[in-house]
């Protein structure tokens, strides 16, 4: 699994506004916030079936109506393309 390449890196606040590196790991993470914990664990059961069809798998924690979501390659040591990919597919998700 090959790292993202510097390019791709430049381009994350561009193709993923929403998402922010974590200063402490080559990670991207985005928090999420909803009506209800119906809604957050509906949200959650979504992108468990996208990661388990991308079979590329979040690192989360949910508290009542929050998400908080962190992507990264463990296969890399750090983001892939996998991570953006991911994140993407998220982004549709929440907007939906
Ligand atoms: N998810 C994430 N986030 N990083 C990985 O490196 C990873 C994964 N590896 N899901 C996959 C599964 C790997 O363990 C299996 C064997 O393909």
């Amino acid at each position: 699994m090959e790292s993202l390449d510097d390019a791709a890196r430049a381009m994350l606040p561009a193709t993923l506004p929403r998402w922010t590196r974590l200063p402490n790991r080559d990670a991207l993470h985005r928090a999420f916030k909803f009506r209800d914990f119906s809604a957050a664990w509906g949200f959650m059961s979504r992108v468990a079936m996208l990661a388990e069809k991308q079979d590329h798998h979040p690192e989360w924690s949910n508290t009542y109506n929050k998400v908080e979501i962190t992507l990264t390659t463990h296969d890399a040591g750090g983001l892939s393309d996998r991570d953006v990919a991911l994140a993407k597919a998220i982004d549709l998700l929440a907007d939906a």
